[in-house]
């Protein structure tokens, strides 16, 4: 399938709408929220949302934020927007006030969708918010703050279920979500209406192979385009059904739960969601897994033994595939009944790879290079970030940041990254964000982070410190400086160790060189 296949004037609601036709009353959506939802229901709630937009004076064109746990009202909020030709912004809901704020400034979105329990995090940025003009709350309140328009069941409720289309080409942008990177602000990546159906088929029927019957459950959430893409675009563009659980996704026990309460057939998670259910006790006589056909992961590399150990203690295969929120999803991945555990796999049909050197050569099989990759589903550039974009997306081909070599038999293997970018639980972290929270520490005079794998070959951020005259290392100071961590960042970004170290190595430039503590 090819982006010229698809209607020149194509608008993506039609991941949901193609199913109205033949399967309305199916059901669409399961959630631990509201009740079971079915194509028809949810897109006229989708409507609902869209009109109620366009009362609020959103335009084609126009940025609708959400910041939302995952729920119906997120779904019907991103195809209500994308339908009026808005583009949706799907906010990572870990974040800190601070980068709400730069996230909801960047994108200029011009209204915000928050869930109740996430509003505190807005509370204290909500003036620094110059072009949100309406924020709407999903959930309820005990008191509304005044700078709270309305809740979203009031806002919708009186809207009619019907609504027309905008016009979008094919290549009109309708979602943004931002990435980060080692240094400066997060990247926001804009992907076009065309981009959903044709990763859909490429990747999803054609290598994962998803069909009517399935009903698919991600550890990760609608934020991140590997949740939002392979638990709620691949299978309703089949006609399928997804899971939705609003609560936290790195907790085990809970992604047992609702396996077993939601029956999925699909379940996606990282490598340190496996991990982590796989040293559940007792799982498998505790929940039942008897649903699942298939579990797919991604966001890290999955080591070998971790992909045995679940095929030992389940007998389901787990896909690995490598996918980037720049090219919205997988674009080379393991098939079933092809897969080489603790390998990305091999290329499919839709996206073409090149492992080169510094100046983009092939270089012959076997050595390790930089993954090149050539695809229509790429992103164009990084929003407001001219030199970086220059840097990454490189004409046809996208620069992935990411070290590959293929062995004998055609398989493709992660090697790193050409940053010092870490991915920590299938998410990003960079090590200067982490060193310079650090920094602000009294006791930190100098520190590094860097990625040590742990005791299942999974990636964590390591700190080395030197502190300052006065302070002495001690197991209450290693505490502290985590807790400080947690604190002021993501808590999925604090160090794991803290090594006190007297210096550290450095260029004759006074650069720390981080390669030479990796050891
Ligand atoms: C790394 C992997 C080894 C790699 C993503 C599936 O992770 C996703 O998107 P991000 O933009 O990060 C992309 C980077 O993450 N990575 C992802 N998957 C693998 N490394 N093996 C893997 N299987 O460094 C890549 O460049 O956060 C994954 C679908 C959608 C996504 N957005």
């Amino acid at each position: 399938m090819k982006a010229t296949d698809l209607p020149l004037y194509y608008n993506a609601v039609d991941i949901l709408e193609r199913n109205l036709a033949t399967r309305a009353d199916k059901v669409a959506l399961l959630s631990d929220t509201r009740p079971e939802m079915t194509f028809r229901e949810i897109s006229n709630e989708a409507n609902q949302v869209g009109n109620a937009l366009k009362k609020l004076g959103a335009r084609f064109g126009d940025y609708v934020a959400i910041l939302a746990l995952d729920c119906p009202e997120w779904v019907a909020t991103f195809f209500g927007a994308i339908k009026i030709g808005a583009v949706a912004v799907g906010i990572n809901t870990l974040l800190k006030p601070h980068e709400y704020a730069y996230i909801l400034r960047d994108s200029r979105a011009r209204v915000l969708i928050v869930h109740a329990s996430l509003l505190p995090g807005i509370d204290s940025i909500h003036t620094e918010l110059e072009f949100v003009e309406q924020i709407i709350v999903i959930g309820n309140l005990a008191t509304r703050p005044g700078y709270v328009h309305a809740t979203f069941a009031d806002w919708i409720k009186n809207e009619a279920t019907e609504l027309t289309a905008a016009p979008t080409h094919r290549d009109d942008f309708c979602s943004l979500n931002y990435s980060s990177g080692t240094t400066g602000e997060p990247k926001g990546i804009l992907h076009a209406h065309k981009d959903y159906p044709l990763t859909s088929q490429l990747w999803g029927v054609n290598v994962l192979g998803l069909r009517e019957s399935d009903r698919t459950y991600a550890g990760a959430k609608l934020f991140f385009t590997f949740g939002f893409g392979g638990n709620l675009i691949f299978p309703w563009y089949v006609g399928a059904s997804s899971v939705l659980f609003s609560g936290p996704p790195r907790i085990a026990t809970n992604v047992f739960d609702v396996v077993t309460k939601f029956k999925p057939t699909i379940l996606y998670n990282a490598p340190t969601g496996f991990a982590a259910m796989l040293a559940v006790p007792d799982f498998k006589s505790k929940y039942d897994l008897s649903s699942l056909r298939l579990c797919v992961s991604a966001g890290e590399n999955l080591p070998a033994p971790i992909w045995d150990m679940w095929k030992n203690a389940t007998g389901l295969d787990i896909i690995d595939g490598i996918g980037s929120t720049e090219n919205f999803h997988i674009f080379l991945s393991n098939r079933p009944g092809d897969i080489r555990p603790g390998s990305s796999g091999k290329p499919f049909a839709g996206y073409e790879l090149k492992i080169a050197d510094e100046e983009g050569n092939a270089l012959p099989r076997g050595e390790v290079g930089n993954l090149l990759v050539r695809g229509e589903t790429a992103a164009q550039f990084y929003l407001h970030q001219y030199a970086r974009s220059q840097r990454t997306f490189l004409g046809e081909w996208l620069n992935t940041g990411d070290k590959y070599y293929i062995d004998d038999d055609g398989y493709y293997w992660h090697a790193g990254r050409s940053d010092d970018m870490l991915k920590v639980g299938g998410i990003w972290v960079s090590p200067v964000e982490v060193e310079s929270t650090l920094l602000s520490h009294p006791g930190v005079l100098e520190c590094a982070v860097i990625g040590i794998a742990d005791q299942q070959n999974l990636v964590k951020p390591k700190a080395i410190v030197v502190l300052k005259e006065g302070f002495t290392a001690s197991d209450t100071l290693r505490d502290e400086l985590i807790a400080h961590c947690r604190e002021k960042m993501a808590e999925y970004k604090r160090p794991r160790w803290i090594e006190f170290v007297a210096e550290l190595p450095k260029t004759a430039t006074g650069k720390i060189q981080r390669f030479r503590l990796r050891g």
